[in-house]
């Protein structure tokens, strides 16, 4: 079965816009899997500690037959092939591919929540998110409209 998934794509290290580029050209090489709408680049402050660089955000839709966790799999090893290395909690980093919706499913499993818990607070993810899918409903009938509008985000774009 074809879903339609959304990722957030973001960077604060080694040329972020070069980063976010080569995320989306490993995605588009996914199997089963190809690219449908990718929004513009985001330069954001920081969510988390304040002493590292601002980031580069993007989202992009694809259209795959990749299962969530086929999906998030394949995410994981891009970001091991860009470098990605895990250490300081909300620190710095080359490259985060993490999936904000996967069709209209609700996961909650030990290695994979989507809708991504982080999807109705951060500006940095609604916007880009709303850039390109200004109509979207959430699973739960939440409107990616109304997020941006009724909380009247800080923004730190
Ligand atoms: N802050 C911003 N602005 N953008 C991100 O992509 C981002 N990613 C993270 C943390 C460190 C939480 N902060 C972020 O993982």
């Amino acid at each position: 079965m074809r879903r339609i998934g959304y990722i957030a794509l973001g960077s604060n290290l080694c040329e972020p816009t070069k980063q976010l580029q080569m995320a989306v050209e490993h995605i588009s090489r996914l199997p089963k899997t190809r690219i449908l709408l990718v929004s513009r680049l985001y330069e954001t402050t920081p969510l988390g500690p304040k002493n590292q660089p601002n980031f580069m955000n993007q989202v992009i839709s694809i259209e795959t037959g990749l299962t969530a966790l086929a999906l998030l799999k394949s995410l994981q090893l891009i970001e091991n092939q860009m470098g990605r290395v895990r250490n300081l909690h909300w620190g710095p980093r080359i490259i985060d591919c993490d999936i904000l919706l996967y069709g209209n499913l609700v996961i909650d499993s030990d290695t994979l929540t989507v809708p991504h818990p982080g999807l109705t607070t951060r500006a940095f993810v609604l916007y880009p998110l709303f850039e390109i899918a200004p109509e979207l409903v959430l699973p739960n009938g939440e409107k990616v409209r109304d997020l941006i509008r009724a909380r009247s985000l800080e923004c730190c774009l």
